[in-house]
């Protein structure tokens, strides 16, 4: 996984996370975000399964997101569609203080066991 917060347009872009093959290094998936400048991709993290379907889930962090968001995506990676933004995540956690900024700069994986 590679991420380009951002993105192929410099800084006036919303930041790309690329999934890539294990194997041959092919692009599987990207994952844009919703609008440029959100940082989208700043952090990510493999959290492990949260919907219970036995796959990985990816939490990606875009902490210049309005005041800072944070998005689920089910796996698995690597089937249709190869372009997915952020506004189509299985999951979407807002800032909890709208007044503050950067929710989302850190995501990590969390367990319930
Ligand atoms: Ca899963």
């Amino acid at each position: 996984m590679v991420a380009s917060p951002s993105g192929e347009g410099g800084e006036f872009s919303p930041g790309e996370v690329y999934n890539l093959s294990g194997s041959d290094e092919s692009v599987l998936n990207i994952l844009v975000g919703s609008t440029n400048q959100d940082w989208f991709g700043y952090a990510v993290a493999v959290v492990g399964d949260l919907n219970g379907d036995g796959l990985d889930d990816l939490l990606v962090g875009a902490p210049k997101d309005e005041a800072g968001k944070a998005f689920v995506f089910y796996g698995p990676f690597g089937t249709a569609p190869i372009v997915v933004t952020a506004n189509n995540a299985d999951m979407i956690f807002f800032s909890p203080h709208p007044q503050d900024y950067d929710f989302g700069e850190a995501v990590g994986p969390v367990s319930d066991s």
